[in-house]
């Protein structure tokens, strides 16, 4: 590693200072007036003053040695609050909290009223914004491209149970991370038709929007590198109808900048199912586009060839939504530049990778033809050029393989086609987008699909948010360990000291009793530390069978009422996680956690032993609390659907041993920690396969299991829904039924592997055990390393540290 660029010799009374001076000349206000929002914008522009020399330091850097940059498409960047996350990176946690106490101010509320930025449904946005942290901490020159959504994923509030959305509004206080450059401001067209001009074909777009950039800094670990997430807004090229103001309609007179901004005003909700709306294709043209112009601008200021543009330039389109860019690219260089498409494309290839995050078919892209032509009439004939050269390319290729089949344009054809390399996000993941997803395009050209298992960045999912587990870890090992998760194998010779066990012991107690707090505050329910805390928190979806973990605990229940003198385990089941709007079985599920919550909270006779918990709303900082408090994770996906799972590697590395099933990265966890460190049951993707070969399956799975006949015997019968008893009959209907997510089949093992988790619980010593080499094994998943393996074998960069 090189030198350090920052020079961190910020004291207290400098930081004081700052902070009190952002707080006269930035916000304006005297110290007895200030608000809580006015004591966090003081001290997020204090800090937001230290990266920027970093920042300066890395672009001027770049630019001296003229180095390849990486750039990330994504629709979503999940990345949550900002404060807390650029205190730790450079190293000022603990100053902050200091000087904040001499204002008399509580750092933690200040760190609690940050707007939590949802620009993201899940597991996509959550790894974009790793991705960027990590790649600041390792020196790799980039830039993340997005939206800047006005509003961010919806809200969610529970109404008698069920779920309700509203809008979230994350801007509509001063947002203080970022920097307006209305110097970088691009037209992006739509529509219009091709006119022919000088014997050339050009597009003469029929609508134009503004993309202005809005830049917020990402400080790596120690401050060493920053580099920039560069967010687009949408402006109308005119602002103003003058013509209609003029006669008197003011209200339509402000029509163009009404369409214009709906293109970056919300983000859509749904993750998984692909919708075929034009405003989505029009967003995802919009960020491609402005991040393309944007590129190419930056490489001419330095170079002028442009068939030297992959040996300064990697784009990595973050699944098929920015996929776009390919034919945007071959536009830009044939339309703008004069290169002719048979060099053009294979430059834009050259350039781009392609990340698949999902085999679930609902998600894949596909534009109907009419819809790509109409918003897109250039991109559509480049499509087509592109699948003629392909098909030309390639002469082997099967009619039945190509970009535009059956009046469609399949996005993930075009991606895969205009990317040099293809990557699934685990080892299991990446074999499977060989065999179902790609096979034939695999087998034209072996090696362009390779596998990148997904990792965490440990800055914000260890040291920030599990202080306690931190600061053992470096009592421990020493410092240095943030940087290098793999030397967290350390502790593992400690493990077997029982001084240590208690400490660790404490550390998980310490935050369990700050979470029971915390389900006091937000759900009103009072629950022991004692328990064993059981969590699942992700979207809400079939495949990942929340709907499995609430009939294994209404039979749980069940069970300990047959029996309430039994030597039961007592158990918190904390669920987290939203569904999107309209996704009407999703929204079911929610409705009968809740109805049996309602119940089983209020049951005399096991409420010592069972409590189940859903706070609304879940979300990034919501996560940050619960996983640092969680004793077991729940990964139990129908096998070979979860692409990877990011939330199962952040458990691990809180010490959560996983409840799971083979699938996505659950596969190399279990790897790394041991089959005596994992409660791993189910069936595996193959068995999954063949089982649902039998039409009968979810009857004959039922009927050979007592616990589970009685289990939707009781849900049938309304037991939990007393006021409206054939509530479930439709949810029942289909797991006798339609099981495609093979729910009944995977109940009796999931039983059973739960029961084994009491045994495990019961004996303290046993599970601290298991629990501490659960961290100790959870180095390899580092997005550190995830990172440092793209800019290998994708992007071919270095370093610059
Ligand atoms: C167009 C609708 C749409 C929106 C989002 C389709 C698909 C998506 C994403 C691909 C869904 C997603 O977030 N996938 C998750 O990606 C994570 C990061 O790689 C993985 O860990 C999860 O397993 C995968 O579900």
């Amino acid at each position: 590693m090189g030198k350090v660029l920052n020079d961190l010799s910020v004291t207290p009374n400098l930081l004081k200072a700052e902070v009190l001076r952002h707080l006269t000349f930035t916000l304006g206000k005297d110290t007895p007036n200030a608000s809580l929002y006015d004591w966090r914008m003081a001290l997020s522009f204090a800090i937001r003053d230290r990266i920027v020399e970093p920042w300066f330091a890395s672009t001027r850097r770049t630019w001296a040695e003229d180095r390849k940059r990486v750039y990330y498409l994504s629709m979503e960047f999940l990345i949550g609050r900002l404060l807390e996350d650029a205190c730790v990176n450079l190293g000022l946690r603990e100053m902050a909290e200091e000087v904040m106490a001499e204002f008399g101010q509580d750092f933690r509320a200040i760190i609690e009223d940050e707007p939590d930025a949802a620009l993201g449904n899940g597991g996509l946005g959550r790894l974009a914004a790793c991705f960027m942290e990590s790649m600041a901490t390792l020196g790799c020159p980039a830039y993340g491209y997005g939206i800047r959504y006005e509003h961010g994923l919806f809200r969610q509030r529970f109404e008698g149970g069920q779920q309700v959305e509203t809008p979230e509004d994350w801007l509509l206080m001063r947002h203080p991370w970022e920097f307006e450059r209305p110097e970088s401001q691009y037209t992006i067209g739509f529509k219009g038709e091709m006119a022919t001009r000088d014997g050339r074909e050009v597009w003469v777009p029929g609508e134009t929007v503004l993309a202005t950039a809005h830049d917020t800094p990402v400080v790596g670990w120690q401050g060493k590198w920053a580099n920039t997430l560069r967010l687009w807004g949408a402006k109308p090229t005119t602002l103003f109808d003058l013509e209609r103001f003029n006669r008197g309609d003011f209200a339509a007179a402000a029509e163009p900048e009404a369409l214009a901004r709906t293109l970056s005003r919300v983000l859509y909700p749904d993750d998984t199912t692909y919708q075929g709306k034009e405003l989505r294709l029009k967003q995802e043209f919009f960020l491609t586009s402005a991040a393309l112009q944007d590129i190419l601008r930056r490489f001419k200021a330095a170079h002028s060839d442009v068939r030297k543009l992959p040996n300064h330039v990697a784009i990595q389109m973050n699944d098929t939504h920015p996929a776009i860019a390919g034919p945007e690219l071959i536009r830009l260089l044939m339309d703008d530049h004069g290169v002719p498409f048979e060099e053009a494309a294979p430059i834009a290839r050259e350039c781009l990778g392609y990340t698949n995050h999902t085999l679930l078919p609902e998600a894949l892209e596909r534009w109907a033809t009419f819809t790509f032509g109409n918003v897109l009439p250039r991109h559509m004939q480049i499509v087509e050029r592109i699948d003629a050269w392909h098909k030309d390319e390639n002469y082997h290729r099967p009619h039945y393989i190509g970009i535009v089949k059956h009046h469609e344009v399949r996005m993930g054809e075009l991606a895969f086609i205009m990317a040099h390399k293809v990557n699934g996000v685990s080892a299991l993941h990446s074999e499977l987008v060989k065999k179902n997803l790609f096979p034939e395009l695999n087998k034209l050209h072996p090696g362009r699909i390779i596998n990148q298992t997904n990792g965490v960045t440990p800055r914000r999912w260890l040291k920030m948010c599990n202080r306690p587990l931190s600061s053992l870890i470096t009592e421990t090992i020493g410092p240095g360990w943030e940087d290098d998760l793999d030397r967290l194998t350390a502790l593992e010779p400690h493990i077997s000291e029982k001084g240590f066990r208690a400490l660790f012991d404490s550390a998980k107690r310490t935050n369990k009793i700050a979470l029971s707090h915390w389900i006091k505050d937000h759900c009103g329910l009072t629950v022991s530390p004692d328990a064993l805390f059981d969590v699942q928190v992700k979207r809400i979806h079939e495949y990942k069978r929340q709907l499995l973990n609430i009939l294994e605990t209404i039979a749980h229940w069940h069970q300990i009422k047959a029996a309430p003198k039994g030597n039961w385990v007592p158990r918190v089941k904390i669920f987290g996680g939203k569904s999107a709007p309209g996704y009407f079985v999703a929204k079911e599920i929610i409705h009968l956690i809740n109805d049996v919550a309602r119940v089983v909270n209020a049951d005399p006779e096991t409420r010592h032993l069972l409590t189940v918990v859903y706070p609304a709303n879940y979300n990034v900082s919501m996560a940050e609390h619960l996983i640092p408090a969680a004793d077991l994770s729940e990964q139990i996906s129908t096998a070979g659907k979860e692409a990877s799972g990011t939330g199962n590697m952040k458990f691990m590395m809180n010490g959560a041993p996983t409840i799971g099933t083979l699938d996505g990265a659950n596969v190399e966890i279990l790897e790394q920690v041991g089959a005596e460190n994992f409660f791993l049951f189910g069936l595996t993707a193959e068995e999954v396969m063949r089982r649902r070969e039998d039409p009968e399956h979810s009857r004959k799975a039922i009927e050979a299991s007592q616990p589970l006949q009685d289990v939707l015997q009781m849900i049938a019968e309304g037991r939990f829904s007393p006021d409206q008893p054939d509530r479930y009959h439709g949810l029942v209907h289909r797991v006798w039924h339609h099981d495609y997510f093979l729910v009944a089949s995977d109940f009796d093992a999931y039983h059973a592997a739960q029961a084994q988790v009491d045994i495990a619980f019961a004996d303290r010593d046993r599970w601290l055990r298991m629990a501490a080499m659960n961290t100790a094994r959870s180095g390899f998943f580092s997005s550190d390393r995830t990172i440092r393996s793209y800019m290998k074998d994708i992007w071919s960069v270095t370093s610059a540290l």
